[in-house]
């Protein structure tokens, strides 16, 4: 509930982007049961992290560009500045 830590990311383009999610809230938030959500519309990416757990994607290789994230499950969802963040690809 504390929102993404760092809100800022870089990657390079043409390489494999791989990030790991930990999601220290527990399933007794009453605000979206602890889940969280990591979500880039431009990109058509979902990702869901369950309570207390951790979780690793591959996003393979993104086109260079800065991509808003945001999570719409908890807080407020993407109107609350704390859960958003940039994702920065450098080509
Ligand atoms: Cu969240």
């Amino acid at each position: 509930m504390a929102g993404f830590e760092p809100s800022r990311l870089q990657a390079r383009a043409g390489q494999d982007v791989a990030l790991t999610f930990v999601n220290a809230d527990s399933q007794f938030h009453v605000d979206g049961g602890g889940w969280h959500q990591f979500r880039i519309e431009a990109l058509n990416i979902d990702v869901r992290i369950a309570p207390k757990s951790q979780k690793t994607v591959n996003l393979g290789s993104l086109p260079a560009g800065n991509y808003e994230f945001y999570c719409d499950i908890c807080c407020g969802g993407k109107e609350n500045p704390s859960m958003r963040g940039v994702l920065e690809v450098r080509g």
